[in-house]
């Protein structure tokens, strides 16, 4: 059995997880399964990167020492996969000591190859993403995220990354699939043709950080540890067994990343390796973002989706679909609750849902419950074989389109088969053929067909549908695991004749389209406005559902709606627009926020409001967690006259909508490209 090691990137512990990480999880998850039902030794490797500057300044927001803060954090990562289901066989914090020890060995590798030396750097920085930008000047926008840059000028450790242009291109040229997909290979390719600079791989401003051997108060960039972690995580540098399975399982297979950090996976990472004389990965794939209200779905941006009412709400499996079968995996896609739900009803519950259910309900009625013989030559008609090609067919085709990742091509394939079986039983009639006693051996060939069928779709979907695919497996009746079966030995003709279903359930049960969003937004609004971490419980009066248990107010039928929205209250007196043009608006982001102490309501936020940063006290601690306000872009009332509050002086204030019917703020959002200062008019 060949091994298969691959990874998603360590998320940042800076916030709480949101869709955009899930998905990459979730797509992880889904090659491991794949990778399995294929017959390879996959292992997945995630984790968390929890040093540098941006998870310092949330924890300092938070009012916590960075490594109580990184602890609660991580943990949240761990609940929400374990939550989803999502099974991975390594997990790396790069704060653990055995990290460390990894990163100075690489390191050491690195320098005694002759490939670091101490430099200075004076010129634009971004923050945000720890990256010397290089050219232009202080408050260019950083090329990555777009966040003015600010000047640092800093004595520095440096990599010569220039020595590798060479050698990268002849790694793209003699490896073609080291990136995909393809357009990024051209991206990266032109990037280093374009000639590298050396890269700083140290910073002295820095404290969070893993101490740089060098004696003099330097800690390592963050993104020279972070990758490390793919190596730390399966035992580099740690001796005995574990660098035992290090040498096994090295180089990955596969480093799975979000596109817009590609440069580090693709250009970075194996010119550290390279120049280390460490073995590279084979490849990394560089996925599109999940948009979200035409954005891309972040914590600065103010517009993320959870994955944890989803789940509640229709079960991880519904989720899984959505997001493989929707978004042409590579490019960006769009997520929208209305699209979500719709994909549930039609694919999971109408086509697949129903297909499952009346072939087992059927079978149980006609045969009691015993998988019927399909009777000889005679009962026997074009369309079986018409059914049977296709699904040999569709084994081909689904294998085939999930080894080149492209997901939502497989699942398109896969429910072409089931669009075709739905035909075929609508074609047949097995309900008129069961009124007729000398129809009898063709009803039976009519099922059988239906549940070998049935039979072959649970076993491909299984990777994206694992729950599901399980619990139709075992209502076929049918032995062993359903994740156990090997893709290359899948065929027509398996499924045991005489067998005994199982009780038969629906799968999939319908969800009533309004109730649903109204559910998903409801608990949305909750977990951000609590700030409750995955894991935990709903406060809510919504009773939570189990996995894979669609939540029972949101089904179709008669099921109680959701409170409707209370009514707005009335419009307020008309005002000039000399008035209004007296209220100067501006767009702010936030740089700080903590609780003002002795009180439950109230933040003090720190505000870049372009022109100057200023301090501002804002009565929304009882919706908003300190840690989830930094980067934010903000609207404010600039010209406010100050005001004190619990002795702090408050200069501004910030817009918020106000919920009808409580007194619940829900701060404005604002793109992130607009610049902060940004008057509104
Ligand atoms: O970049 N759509 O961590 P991070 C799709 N720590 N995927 C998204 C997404 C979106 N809207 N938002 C996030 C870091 N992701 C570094 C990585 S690796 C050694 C260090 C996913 O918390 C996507 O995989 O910012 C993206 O690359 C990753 O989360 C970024 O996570």
């Amino acid at each position: 059995m060949s091994k298969y090691y691959l990874t998603t990137p360590l998320y940042y512990v800076n916030a709480q997880p949101h869709l955009g990480h899930t998905y990459s999880t979730i797509v992880a998850d889904v090659i491991r399964r794949f990778r399995r039902m294929q017959g390879h030794e996959a292992l997945m490797l995630t984790g968390t990167d929890e040093h540098g500057q941006k998870v310092e300044r949330s924890a300092q927001a938070a009012g916590m020492d960075p490594q109580a803060f990184t602890d609660q954090v991580t943990q949240s990562f761990r609940a929400l996969w374990d939550e989803l289901g999502l099974q991975y066989d390594f997990f790396i914090r790069t704060t653990e000591a055995r990290h460390a020890v990894a990163v100075q060995k690489l390191f050491h590798l690195v320098e005694k190859a002759g490939y670091i030396y101490k430099g200075s750097y004076a010129g634009p920085y971004c923050f945000f993403d720890e990256l010397y930008v290089g050219e232009g000047q202080a408050g260019d926008p950083c090329p990555l995220c777009g966040r003015p840059t600010e000047q640092v000028t800093e004595e520095n450790y440096f990599f010569k990354l220039s020595a590798f242009e060479q050698p990268l291109l002849k790694l793209y040229r003699d490896q073609p699939d080291f990136v995909r997909p393809e357009s990024r290979r051209n991206e990266v390719i032109s990037f280093v043709r374009g000639g590298l600079r050396d890269l700083s791989i140290s910073r002295a401003n820095l404290k969070w950080g893993i101490p740089m051997p060098t004696g003099d108060n330097h800690v390592f960039y963050v993104w020279f540890d972070a990758l490390m972690g793919y190596m730390t995580g399966i035992g580099f540098a740690q001796g005995g067994a574990e660098e035992e399975r290090w040498k096994r399982l090295w180089p990955a297979d596969l480093h799975l990343v979000g596109k817009e950090i590609l440069r580090f996976h693709a250009v970075y990472w194996p010119a550290f390796l390279m120049a280390a004389g460490l073995p590279l990965p084979r490849g990394v794939y560089a996925h599109g973002w999940l948009l979200f209200e035409q954005d891309k779905m972040s914590k600065s941006r103010g517009n993320i989706v959870s994955a944890e009412p989803i789940h509640r709400v229709m079960g991880a499996d519904g989720l899984r679909y959505f997001l493989l079968r929707e978004i042409v995996f590579g490019q960006d896609g769009s997520f929208s609750y209305d699209a979500l739900v719709d994909r549930y009803n039609s694919d999971l519950a109408n086509d697949l849902g129903n297909l499952a259910k009346r072939t087992l309900d059927m079978i149980s009625r006609y045969f009691d419950g015993e998988i019927p013989y399909p009777s000889g030559v005679a009962a026997r008609q074009g369309a079986d074989q018409e059914v049977q090609d296709k699904a040999t067919e569709t084994i081909q085709a689904a294998t085939a389109t999930f080894d080149a990742f492209e997901f939502s091509r497989g699942l398109e394939a896969i429910w072409g088969l089931v669009a075709a079986v739905n035909k075929y039983l609508v074609e047949n009639e097995p309900w008129t053929l069961a009124d007729q006693p000398d129809e009898r051996p063709r009803l039976a060939t009519v099922l059988y067909t239906a549940a070998e069928a049935l039979r072959i779709v649970s076993v491909l979907a299984a990777p994206v549908l694992p729950v599901s695919a399980g619990r139709i497996w075992r209502q076929l009746g049918l032995s062993g695991e359903v994740h156990e079966q090997l893709l290359a030995e899948l065929k027509w003709g398996q499924l045991p004749l005489g067998g005994k279903i199982a009780k038969v359930e629906a799968v999939f049960p319908r969800l009533d389209k309004a109730a649903t969003i109204a559910e998903l937004r409801r608990l949305e609004q909750e977990l951000s406005a609590a700030g409750r971490k995955p894991g935990q419980k709903p406060a809510a009066p919504a009773a939570p559902q189990g996995p894979q248990a669609p939540a029972e107010q949101a089904r179709s039928a008669g099921q109680p709606a959701p409170p409707p929205a209370a009514a707005a209250p009335p419009l307020g007196e008309r005002i000039t627009i000399d008035d209004f043009a007296k209220v100067d608006m501006r767009v702010g982001q936030v740089l700080a926020a903590e609780r003002v102490k002795g009180t439950d309501k109230l933040l003090k936020l720190t505000v870049d409001i372009g022109l100057e940063t200023r301090t501002m006290v804002a009565g929304i601690a009882e919706a908003y967690r300190p840690e989830s306000l930094i980067g934010r872009k903000v609207v404010i009332v600039a010209n406010l006259q100050p005001r004190k509050l619990r002795g702090i002086e408050s200069n501004g204030m910030i817009v918020a909508a106000v919920l009808t019917g409580s007194d619940k703020p829900v701060l404005v959002s604002v793109p992130d490209e607009v610049p902060n200062g940004s008057k509104l008019k």
